[in-house]
């Protein structure tokens, strides 16, 4: 794909709140990625795994690790793998060109733009926690980022848990007073009642762009792949949260 959106993309996400970008990786930058994530988890990158955030999926006689830093043992069983914004691949990934003016036209061509979070998001094969409906909002952020880029690393599939949004949520925050985004279950309920999710079904390589405010969710896998992903929250770099952390600037 080009290094921008045309007008119409731009008309489908703000009606939906989320875009179908298409490929924006070759396959030898899919397998770049892919292969770096796997050396990540086996323990054999050179990086420092005391400033990755590593939580292990259950499996393999383990439960479900905390959401920690460091290492947790060499497998291909995590679930999230966080801070990945420190990795020189994944960093090469998020400053994309098409990213960066994906950015420029949510935030602002003068507004920096910082990563809140970078996150490889995985469903081992027959596994995956289902992930309720929520919207990524962080009430200790003095504003909400709005901007996330899911992107599929393996074919993302309604059987192996593929990302699941509702059309049209990006325009009301639904627990506004609420720390995360998560919706209580009668609001799930109301939601789905009468209503599909449209099921984001994509080929490794391509990506999502995402209203932050879209009401979004995942089931766990039953397929005998993984489901490998990452997931990119750009935010305004001026932004600040309670207690401070400091956020990498990614284009200036
Ligand atoms: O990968 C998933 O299943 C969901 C990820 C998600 O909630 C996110 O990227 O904000």
């Amino acid at each position: 794909m080009g290094d921008t959106l045309s007008f119409e993309q731009w008309r489908t996400y703000e009606e939906q709140g989320y875009l179908r970008l298409g490929k924006v990786l070759t396959e030898d930058e899919v397998t770049a990625l892919t292969s770096r994530i796997d050396e990540i988890m086996l323990g054999k990158a050179e990086i420092d795994y005391d400033k990755l955030m590593m939580q292990r999926e259950e499996g393999e006689g383990y439960e479900q690790s905390a959401q920690t830093l460091g290492f947790k043992g060499a497998t291909l069983n995590y679930r999230k793998i966080q801070n990945l914004e420190l990795d020189p691949v994944y960093l090469a990934y998020m400053k994309k060109p098409v990213f960066r003016s994906i950015a420029e036209k949510i935030y602002g061509i003068h507004t920096r733009v910082a990563c809140y979070r970078a996150m490889f998001m995985n469903k081992p094969a027959f596994h995956g926690t289902r992930l309720v409906y929520h919207q990524d909002r962080w009430s200790n952020l003095d504003r909400d980022p709005l901007l996330t880029i899911w992107t599929a690393l393996d074919p993302a599939t309604r059987e192996n848990g593929c990302v699941q949004v509702y059309e049209g949520t990006h325009r009301n925050l639904m627990n506004p007073s609420d720390p995360s985004g998560f919706l209580t279950k009668e609001q799930i309920e109301d939601l789905t009642v009468n209503r599909e999710p449209d099921y984001l079904e994509l080929q490794p390589g391509e990506a999502v762009l995402l209203h932050n405010w879209t009401i979004h969710g995942s089931e766990g896998n039953r397929s005998s792949k993984s489901r490998r992903a990452f997931s990119v929250c750009y935010m305004d770099a001026d932004t600040i949260s309670r207690p401070a952390e400091q956020f990498s600037a990614i284009f200036d």
